[in-house]
C-alpha cells in the first residue's frame, strides 16, 4: 500500500507528465516533485493551475457537457485568506461567469488549507441557491434542498423576504474568523422568469431560476494538490432545471399545477398526465432562457455534443470514463445518442479531478 505521499508524488509525475504541460522545462517537474517530497506540498504556477482545471473536468465521469473543457478560465484566489477577501472572489466569478447571459466556463480557486490543516471552505453547495422556508403547516416555502442551510444562516441573523425564490447569502468558514455569510450581490444574481411559447397563464405560475449553476463544495484534486475551495460553472442542461428542479416531489414539485393549468387527467398516473406536463415545463423552461439570451443546452443537443465529444478523445487516444446514469437526461433518456451505448467504467482514482466532498468533513 502506498502511503498518502507516495500516491500524492505519483499524481504529481502523472500531472507533469500531461502532454498539456509538455512544454515546461524537466526542472520545473524536478522541482515540484522535490518540494512536495520535501514539505507535503508545492505551488502550482497559475497556468499549471488552469492546465489542471481544464484536465479536471475531462477526466470527471459525471459530467455531459465536457466538449468544452478547453474553454475553461480561471480566477486564481489562493491568495484570498480572509472570508471577505473569498466572497469577493465568488463576486467575480458571478460576474466573469454570467457575462450577460452569455454564460463562460469558469473555476476560482480559493487557498489551500494552512500548515495546521484549518480550511478556507464555502459551506453553500452553490454560489446562487433559494431558500426553503419550513411553514407552520409543515409544508415547504422556496426549494426544500435548502431548508437546513436557511435554518442556518436565519439563526445567524439572515433574513429572507419570505418568497419562493429567496437568494440565501454565501456562507463562507475560514481559519481565525467566525462563521460568517454574505449577501450575494442582487445585480450579481441575473434570473430568468418562466414562461411558456403557447400557454400565457405559465407565467402566472410565478417561476423563475438562475442563469449560473456555480457548483460549490467540491475539491479539486491536481498532481497531488487538494483544493477544497473551488467553485466551477459552466451552463444548464434544461432538464436539471425543468424535469428536477421545478418537477421532483421533493423539489418546487410543479407538475400537478401546470397539469392541472393543462386540464390533464390527473385521476392515474397511467393518463401519463406527469409526463405531458413534464414536456410542457421544460419547453417552457428552454423557451425562456432563450428569450432572455441566456445560455442553455437542451437535453438532446448536449448529448450528441458529447457523443462527438467521446469520439475526439478516442482520435486523440484518451479513454473517456463515464457514469451512464449520469449522462443521461432525466427526461425522455432513449431519445437521446447517450443512451444506447456503454462506456469505458469510471474510475474515481483518475486525477486530476473534481472530487465530492467525504461527508462530515464539512
Ligand atoms: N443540477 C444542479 C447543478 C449541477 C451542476 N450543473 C451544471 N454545472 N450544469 C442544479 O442546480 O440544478 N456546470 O458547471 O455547468
Amino acid at each position: 500500500m502506498p502511503t498518502d505521499l507516495q500516491r500524492r508524488e505519483l499524481e504529481c509525475v502523472e500531472f507533469f507528465d500531461s502532454p498539456e504541460l509538455s512544454h515546461l522545462p524537466t526542472s520545473r517537474r524536478h522541482e515540484a516533485l522535490r518540494e512536495l517530497h520535501r514539505t507535503g506540498t508545492y505551488t502550482h504556477t497559475a497556468e499549471e493551475l488552469l492546465a489542471g482545471a481544464k484536465l479536471a473536468w475531462r477526466n470527471h465521469a459525471r459530467c455531459v457537457g465536457r466538449a468544452h473543457w478547453r474553454t475553461l478560465k480561471l480566477i486564481d484566489a489562493r491568495d484570498a485568506v480572509t472570508a471577505y477577501a473569498l466572497a469577493e472572489a465568488c463576486w467575480e466569478h458571478l460576474r466573469l461567469s454570467t457575462n450577460g447571459g452569455a454564460l463562460q466556463s469558469v473555476v476560482t480557486v480559493g487557498p489551500l488549507p494552512r500548515e495546521d490543516g484549518q480550511e478556507y471552505r464555502i459551506l453553500s453547495p452553490q454560489l446562487i441557491r433559494y431558500a426553503g422556508y419550513r411553514q407552520p403547516d409543515g409544508t415547504i416555502l422556496g426549494d426544500p434542498w435548502h431548508v437546513d442551510l436557511t435554518e442556518q444562516v436565519t439563526s445567524m441573523g439572515w433574513k429572507g423576504a419570505g418568497t419562493p425564490f429567496d437568494v440565501l447569502p454565501l456562507l463562507i468558514s475560514v481559519p481565525d474568523e467566525p462563521l460568517q455569510y454574505f449577501d450575494v450581490p442582487a445585480d450579481l444574481v441575473l434570473e430568468v422568469p418562466i414562461e411558456h411559447p403557447d400557454y400565457p397563464w405559465f407565467a402566472d405560475l410565478g417561476l423563475k431560476w438562475h442563469a449560473v449553476p456555480a457548483v460549490s463544495d467540491m475539491n479539486l484534486d491536481i498532481g497531488g494538490i487538494v483544493y477544497p475551495c473551488t467553485p466551477f460553472s459552466g451552463w444548464y442542461v434544461s432538464t436539471e432545471v425543468g424535469a428536477r428542479n421545478f418537477s421532483d416531489t421533493d423539489r418546487y414539485n410543479m407538475l400537478p399545477a401546470v397539469a392541472s393549468h393543462l386540464e390533464l387527467d390527473t385521476s392515474h398516473d397511467r393518463t401519463l398526465w406527469k409526463d405531458r406536463a413534464l414536456v410542457e415545463l421544460n419547453r417552457a423552461v428552454i423557451h425562456s432562457y432563450r428569450k432572455a439570451g441566456v445560455i442553455m443546452v437542451d437535453h438532446h443537443t448536449v448529448a450528441k455534443q458529447f457523443i462527438d465529444h467521446i469520439a475526439r478523445e478516442e482520435k486523440a487516444g484518451r479513454k473517456c470514463p463515464t457514469d451512464w446514469s449520469w449522462v443521461n437526461p432525466p427526461m425522455s433518456s432513449s431519445l437521446t445518442p447517450t443512451f444506447h451505448r456503454l462506456y469505458d467504467e469510471p474510475d474515481l482514482s483518475i486525477r486530476p479531478n473534481f472530487v465530492t466532498k467525504k461527508k462530515g468533513t464539512d
